[in-house]
């Protein structure tokens, strides 16, 4: 083992910067310090506990050069596989631990995963509105932002509150933060208003904007297969860039019917964890991008597995950046996305400026991409003094339920 290479601390940091985020820190003899994003939107504790109490114990005193042997100890040596708890546990650790090392090479992750195959990562913001006259000025402000791809969401008429709605029209999306408090919210849902609507929302916006602005759609899992059938077809006219999460993808055999009746691309995972979430979605090319998160699959090492596999099926990348993953796992992402040969685009939901406060990072946004910076590392560090202005508050995600109070997929 090189000289000081040792892991000395293993440190779950936890703080709330207008929303609740987990850090893992860890530190080597010699004192070179990696971090890893450990945020499960909605059950931070759990994960802080899974690290804290069964992790960290296994990590002191080991190598922290060994990366994949560590990944292999914390996947396999746990029994209990998969699963999103285990797997943003071990994300922290992986990217932490990459961190680690890209700082003693005195290089950008990236440079260490194969070098820039780009000179930049394209992003899409998050635009929404209580109506679609609303709608089209968040579009406004992104693209004046120099957005060059944009996600559409509105409030359906009938329906009271939607996901992906912000309360503000003014592009910083404050929807989705999970509510703070001692209960989830609950918001209403109706598929057939919803269906109906979202090809009047694209009409409207292409009307106004033209044809060529990319334009996506989050479908957020609340579709059935022959209702997300249904939608593609009726949005292929307005050639949508993605619709995501259209279905429930637990059922990945259901996305083969989806597939038969539409072209408009499709986006699936940001709730999933492993490779084998996506095998069959990826072997039989039922889907178009992945949607996950380096934070939720594993890290680095994990979400590098799945887009490998992917760039076989001509899958392309398309990794979640919503704003429960951190200023590190956001510049995780951006390190591999530089990278990967198969990246298709990444999406950027802009943090609220408190966050700054506690994580300083490298990444800058320019005409519509991101670039991770070139700082030794993952250029992310995190200011503990201000971190202690922000103290953790318990909150939810909001759950949906049908007009009649059946429980449905938020
Ligand atoms: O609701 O990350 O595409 N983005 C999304 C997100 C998810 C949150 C859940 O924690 O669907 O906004
Ligand atoms: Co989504």
């Amino acid at each position: 083992m090189t000289a000081g290479t040792r892991i000395r601390s293993v440190e779950v940091l936890i703080s709330s910067p207008s929303r609740n985020f987990v850090t893992l820190r860890i530190t080597t003899e010699d004192g070179v310090t990696g971090l890893g994003d450990a945020t499960l939107n909605g059950r931070e504790l759990s994960v802080a506990s899974y690290l804290r109490d069964h992790v960290a114990p296994l990590l002191i005193g080991t190598d922290a050069h060994r990366i994949e042997d560590t990944w292999q100890l914390l996947y396999r040596g746990a029994y209990w596989r998969r699963g999103p708890v285990t797997m943003t546990a071990i994300a922290a650790v992986d990217v932490a631990l990459w961190d680690i090392k890209a700082k003693r090479a005195g290089m950008p992750l990236y440079q260490l995963l194969g070098g820039a195959s780009r000179e930049g990562v394209l992003v899409y913001g998050h635009a929404s509105g209580r109506d679609l006259a609303a709608l089209h000025d968040s579009v406004r402000t992104l693209t004046s932002a120099g957005f060059q791809a944009i996600r559409i969401q509105a409030a359906v008429p009938g329906i009271t509150t939607v996901y992906g709605v912000s309360k503000v029209s003014t592009g910083r999306s404050s929807y989705e933060p999970a509510g703070r408090g001692a209960l989830a919210v609950e918001s209403g849902w109706d598929t057939d208003r919803y269906l109906r609507f979202v090809p009047e929302m694209f009409a409207s916006v292409r009307e106004e904007f033209g044809a060529e602005l990319p334009l996506l759609h989050d479908g957020h899992h609340r579709m059935t297969p022959i209702q997300a059938a249904r939608l593609g077809k009726d949005l292929e006219p307005y050639r949508p860039f993605w619709l995501e999460d259209c279905t429930p993808a637990e059922n990945q055999e259901a996305l083969r019917l989806v597939r038969q009746h539409t072209t408009t691309p499709l986006a699936i995972g940001e709730v999933m964890n492993t490779v084998w979430d996506f095998q069959t979605l990826i072997r039989e090319q039922l889907i178009d991008y992945v949607r996950a998160s380096v934070a939720h699959t594993g890290g680095i090492t994990g979400l590098r597995r799945i887009f490998d596999y992917a760039a076989l099926y001509g899958v392309r990348s398309g990794s979640h950046g919503a704003t429960d993953i951190s200023p590190v796992g956001m510049a995780a992402a951006l390190h591999l996305d530089l990278a990967i040969n198969n990246f298709g685009i990444q999406e950027y939901m802009q943090h609220d400026p408190l966050v700054a406060e506690v994580f300083h990072s490298a990444y800058t946004f320019e005409g519509g991409y991101l670039h991770p910076g070139d700082e030794p590392g993952i250029g992310v560090s995190y200011d503990d003094d201000a971190a202690a202005r922000f103290a953790y508050e318990p909150a939810y995600l909001p759950v949906a339920r049908r007009v009649d109070g059946t429980m449905h997929d938020w």
